[in-house]
């Protein structure tokens, strides 16, 4: 550029700036998302495998009650960001610090949420109220967001209490809950999600907004074994290292509790269905959350007779292609 005069200099400066701004908004548009989770084995590697996803940018991540009471699980996203060493963090948010079924989940995750590492906690920044900053994005955003509920349905169910759904920019809400066809993971046919806060699993389902739900049936239907963890054996770092420290621990609580000789990964699957919707068909259903039942209460209820008289209010996964999906998982999350 020694030839140049200084105009000729910053005019090239200037194309070479709108350039780069064009290619970057010809590409492929990343999916603006907010994760809430209640870390958790398979909600640590659902955060792993987005981040690790150049389909979606993880804009914030709020902590709710579930496997472990809220600030437990706030904890536990610090943890994992701190793991994979993720320089850009999201907006962090915390929900109400008591789980209103009173169980937790410490058997199938470990006592510390992610298999009894106690990983340390390399950075905490302050935690907005999950609610509040939840309707805050989805009020003020620009472009659709996209909500992925990996935990009890408290914070969405708040967080809509404070929108208008006219006008919020919300895409779909994906959740991870509900059983129709299989046995429950909570009780006898309650999914642990769903029986956790069944009326919050009730507005949620009931909003007008577009809601799409993974279920136990789907989630269960892909089962990882000792086999598929070879493909991290060599990851000395990031998710890979991740998912070599969490699997074994988890896979003894699946022998243990599930008689399962593998693991079921319900949160990754669920984040998958946003970073690779292609590879799931969908079905449009009418369904429903018991809140009253002396044994049902906290179990979901799908409408599926031919002539119902029902409409549906919901999109529910049905089915999956299992090869294409399992590569899909490993070859995210078996990175340094
Ligand atoms: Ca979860």
């Amino acid at each position: 550029m020694c030839c140049l005069t200084a105009r000729e200099a910053a005019l090239i400066v200037e194309i070479r700036r709108q350039t780069r701004y064009i290619r970057t908004r010809e590409g492929p548009v990343k999916r603006k998302i907010i994760v809430d989770t209640d870390p958790g084995i398979d909600d640590a590697l659902a955060l792993a495998l987005l981040v690790k996803s150049p389909e979606v940018t993880v804009h914030a991540v709020t902590a709710a009650s579930g496997n472990l009471p809220a600030e437990e699980c706030l904890k536990n996203i610090h943890r994992i960001y701190g793991f994979l060493r993720i320089e850009e963090k999201p907006l962090i948010g915390m929900g109400p610090d008591w789980p209103r079924s009173g169980e937790d989940a410490r058997h199938i995750h470990g006592k510390d949420g992610l298999a009894n590492t106690y990983l340390p906690v390399f950075l905490r920044n302050a935690a907005q109220p999950a609610a509040k900053l939840i309707a805050s994005i989805l009020t003020g955003s620009a472009e659709p967001v996209t909500i992925l509920a990996l935990a009890p349905l408290t914070n969405i169910a708040d967080a809509l209490d404070r929108i208008d759904f006219h006008t919020a920019k919300v895409e779909r809400i994906v959740l991870m809950g509900g059983a129709f066809h299989v046995p429950g993971n909570a009780s006898p046919l309650g999914e642990f999600n769903i029986h956790h806060d069944p009326e919050a699993a009730r507005r949620v389902i009931n909003s007008p907004l577009p809601v799409t739900i993974v279920p136990l049936d789907i989630t269960t239907r892909l089962v990882f074994t000792v086999r598929d963890f070879d493909a991290f054996a060599k990851c000395r770092r990031g998710a890979g290292r991740l998912a070599r420290n969490l699997l074994p621990f988890y896979l003894q609580a699946h022998r243990r509790y599930h008689r399962l000789d593998g693991v079921h990964l319900h949160d990754v699957i669920a984040a998958a269905v946003v970073a690779a919707g292609d590879l799931f068909k969908t079905r449009r259903v009418w369904c429903d959350v018991e809140t009253e039942g002396e044994i049902t209460r906290g179990t979901t209820v799908a409408d599926d007779r031919p002539f119902t008289p029902r409409e549906p209010n919901v999109e529910v996964v049905s089915s999956f292609d299992e090869k294409a999906l399992k590569n899909f998982i490993l070859s995210r999350l078996a990175t340094d």
